[in-house]
């Protein structure tokens, strides 16, 4: 009897030990101990017998079991840290980093074409001695409009489409010209070399050429004897430092309330080498500011005596000339935020 039971548990732990072997799993080792030392496990069965061996038998058999129970205890134990290492083993692995693959590159910001441009504009007229001064992009009527010589009523006014806010007789100025009438105010009568540089905004159907919103850059020098000769030689070294030299420039008689007389001021279109495209309207020429001789009216509402002093001014737009200088046909492309465009642009 004694027999038959010892044998029962040889087999048992030799079943017990290959079939753990076979484990691969946490949850087919914990299937394994149901199975073997569980409440309802083989070994649990096998000692329920104990009762009935002869009293002299039982503890060897006891012993023997309860060795047994050690043992496989142990294994299980055994068994399982070494799935466990496994299973660790096998995340290394997966989540393995290569170190010798090459980093990702970070992306470099760079600065809008239109900040490039404007910097280079404040550069060039630095050289000429022109101070850059800070004007309002909310003006008020008067000053867009009256100041500059274009009264209530005066059809001048149909050249700007305005932006107007809730505030009466307040606007987003359609030019940075009121800028020259704040300049004026404060410096007059010093004479002044400044450029006013700035966002505006116009009710504009939107085009290739056209923004609702754009930069200005205004220019204003009053002194005593400034000509039209002066005017001149500043456009044509700016243009000049701008595109290289050997550009062609064409002014063209134009009218602006503000000053007399006035000129629209043309380069050759680089986008077409003066073939004629979408950009230049096919004339070959791509207009990049209008300026003139500042009128009586606008010297004397920004304190000056016009019969002792005179004064140049301009207002050119540096989405243009970046246009020209990068080769870009849509101006549209300046501020739709798609960063491909700048990313051509190096
Ligand atoms: C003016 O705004 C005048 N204040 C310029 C001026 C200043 C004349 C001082 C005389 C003395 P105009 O509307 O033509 O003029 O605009 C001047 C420049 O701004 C244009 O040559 C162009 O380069 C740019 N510009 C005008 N409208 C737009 C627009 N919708 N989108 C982009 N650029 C524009």
């Amino acid at each position: 009897m004694s027999g038959d039971l010892l044998q029962e548990l040889d087999a048992l732990e030799r079943e017990a030990e290959r079939e753990l072997a076979t484990a691969q799993t946490r949850a087919e080792t914990e299937a394994w101990y149901s199975r073997y030392l569980g409440r309802k496990g083989a070994l649990t069965q096998a000692l329920r017998n104990l009762g009935s061996l002869p009293p002299d038998l039982r503890p060897q058999v006891g012993r023997r079991a309860n060795r047994l129970k050690q043992r496989l205890e142990q294994a299980l134990k055994e068994r399982q840290e070494a799935i466990r290492q496994a299973e660790i083993q096998d995340r290394l692995a997966a989540e393995k980093v290569d170190v010798t693959l090459p980093g990702r590159r970070p992306s470099v910001g760079r600065l809008h074409p239109t900040t490039r441009t404007l910097r280079e504009i404040y550069r060039i007229f630095g050289q000429m001695g022109f101070q850059i001064y800070d004007a309002p992009e909310v003006e008020t009527d008067e000053y867009n409009f009256t100041l500059l010589n274009i009264p209530e009523g005066h059809p001048a006014r149909d050249m700007w489409d305005t932006f107007y806010t809730t505030t009466p007789g307040v606007i987003l100025r359609t030019h940075t010209s009121p800028g020259q009438i704040h300049a004026m105010r404060e410096y007059a009568p010093e004479p002044i070399r400044v450029i006013l540089p700035g966002k505006c905004y116009r009710h504009e159907d939107v085009t290739a050429r056209a923004e609702m919103m754009f930069y200005q850059v205004e220019g204003l020098a009053v002194g005593r004897k400034i000509t039209f000769a002066d005017l001149k030689g500043v456009l044509v070294n700016f243009v000049d430092q701008m595109f290289g030299q050997g550009r062609r420039l064409r002014f063209r008689k134009s009218y602006f309330p503000f000053t007399e007389p006035s000129v629209e001021v043309d380069v050759d279109c680089v986008l077409c080498a003066g073939q004629g495209c979408r950009v230049c309207k096919y004339t070959g020429w791509l207009e990049i500011l209008g300026a003139g001789m500042v009128n009586p009216v606008v010297l004397r509402n920004g304190g000056y005596d016009p019969a002792r002093f005179s004064g140049f001014a301009f207002g050119m737009g540096p989405e243009r000339i970046a246009m020209l200088r990068y080769g870009v046909d849509d101006i549209r492309y300046f501020y739709t935020n798609d960063v491909r465009f700048l990313e051509q642009i190096g």
